[in-house]
Formats: structure tokens, sequence, C-alpha cells
């Protein structure tokens, strides 16, 4: 099942999207699903088709969720190791460490309030000369690090900050606009092998192509389940968390973001995420 939100009535409202139209779930937000499903013990894509509305509507998703907290793993999968690895001038080999050892990278993201959904833009900070989107597979917990389906997320990125200290990570990473998500969950009983997925990411500029990368989730080199497990280790994360797997597509900087760059995402099984790149103060 594919599940998100729309605008209805003026409200927030989950819904069910069927092709091109939604079904809204009326007086409920996402997260708001979640919760309930959990406290009434039902299967979440089984009370979504039980409160959903008969009548589907023509509506653009929005954020499929309101995150209460968002998390990101880093150095995931090998091609962002290595590039991090070479472009640092800190300890050699420090990202490539983090790749092959047991403990996974996992920083904090941020919450909802730096959160955008599709169309939205993404942002560029008035410090960074070079931003670049990180297009990741995301998975959104319920409680406990129950994986309760996937969506697209972009890891947006001030990657000069990063890059001129390690210790300036939560600088690089967390800011206004800085995490895209959407354009819809998909529910686990729909993805049943999330680790073969392609993923491809462009850049346009105008009507040209800055860049365009692609990979297989089939590169990420952890299990969902170990990453999720890393995370709750002493941080009982709350139900409708999500937490992005990392990137295994690397932009470069002659593909720095500049305002008005459209990045678009895809994962077929899940959609297209679109964003227009935008300063922000
Ligand atoms: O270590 C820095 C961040 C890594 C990251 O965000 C990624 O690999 O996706
Ligand atoms: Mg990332």
């Amino acid at each position: 099942m594919k599940l998100g939100q729309i605008q209805l009535g003026g409200h927030i409202a989950a819904a069910i999207f069927e092709g091109s139209q939604a079904r809204p779930i009326p007086e409920h937000t996402m997260a708001e699903l979640i919760h309930r499903s959990e406290i009434e013990s039902i299967v979440l894509s089984e009370l979504a088709a039980k409160l959903a509305s008969h009548r589907p509507l023509t509506a653009a998703p929005l954020i499929p969720i309101h995150p209460s907290e968002v998390w990101a793993c880093g150095c995931t999968y090998e091609t962002s190791a290595s590039f991090r690895d070479a472009e640092h001038g800190t300890r050699e080999g420090m990202y490539a460490h983090v790749y092959r050892s047991p403990r996974p990278e996992i920083f904090f993201k941020g919450t909802a309030r730096v959160c955008v959904g599709p169309g939205e833009p993404i942002g560029i900070r008035a410090d960074s000369k070079f931003t670049a989107p990180e297009p990741e597979l995301a998975v959104i917990l319920g409680t406990r690090g129950a994986v309760l389906g996937f969506t697209l997320a972009n890891d947006v990125s001030a990657w000069d900050i990063e890059r001129e200290n390690a210790l300036y990570l939560p600088q690089s990473k967390v800011y206004s606009a800085c995490c895209a998500l959407g354009p819809v969950m998909v529910t686990t009983d729909e993805l049943d092998d999330p680790y073969h997925l392609e993923m491809t990411c462009t850049i346009a500029r105008g009507g040209t192509r800055t860049f365009t990368g692609q990979v297989s989730t089939a590169r990420l080199h952890r299990k969902l389940e170990t990453l999720v497990e890393y995370l709750l280790r002493a941080n009982p994360v709350p139900a409708a968390s999500v937490l992005l797997t990392g990137t295994g597509i690397i932009v470069t900087e002659d593909a720095a973001l500049a305002p008005g760059d459209i990045v678009t995402i895809r994962i077929p099984e899940i959609g297209e995420l679109s964003n227009p790149a935008a300063l922000v103060a």
C-alpha cells in the first residue's frame, strides 16, 4: 500500500494513494495513524484501508509524514566512504574504517522542522559554496524500531563545511530544509525486497542536466535491521520517526547546487521526489 498525506479542507490528512488518485483518511495525519495502529494493535495498512474514504480525489502528495525525529546513517555504501576519505584532510581511512566496522555511523538529522515534501524547496546554506543532494532510501519506524515502510529521502548536505573539519558535520547536515521526504510511504508488505531497488538522481538547471547518477540498494553494505538495532541502543526513538540509510550516489563539486536547480530522486517502486533548491538564511 502507498500511504502519505494530502491537503484536505484546510488540514493535512493521511491518504491511500492509488495511481494518480488519493483516498483520504480524515482526521488523521500519518503520525496519528501510526500511533492509532499501535494503540489498537492493527496492522497499519489494515487500519488505513478501514478508515479511508471510498471517494478518491485528485490530490498532490505532501510530505508523507511529519517525523518525530529524523536520523541518518553514513558511509553505508563504499562510494560514500571512499569519496569522503579521498577528499578529507583528516585521519587517513577514517570513513573506510567506519564502513568496515560493526558499528555504523548514525547521526541526528533533525525533526519535522527541517523537513520538506515533494516540490518544496530544499535548502542551500548561505555560508556554503558546495551543497549537494544525498539521495537515500529511508525507513519509517514504529515503536521499538518496527520498520513500517519506505520512502525516498534527500540528505541535503553542505559538503564544504563537512570537508573543512569532520567536527563540523552537524552544521553541514542540520539546518532549515536540509531533508526532503516523499512522495509516499510504501508499506513493508508491498515492498518485500528493499535490497534490489534501482535509484537514480538527476540535477537540472534550466533545460540542462548538470548531474545524473544511479545506484542499486544491492550496494548497501548493512542490513536495515542492523542500522535500526544500533539506532535504538540506549535510545528509544519514538514511533513515526524516519531513518535515512546513507547515500550511494556522490554528487561532485562541479554539480554543486545553485538556487533554482531541480533535484529528482527516483525508485520506481516508490516514485519520484523532486525539489527545487533555494538559499536559506
Ligand atoms: O560521514 C558523513 C556523512 C555520511 C553520509 O551522510 C552518507 O554516507 O550518506
Ligand atoms: Mg547521507
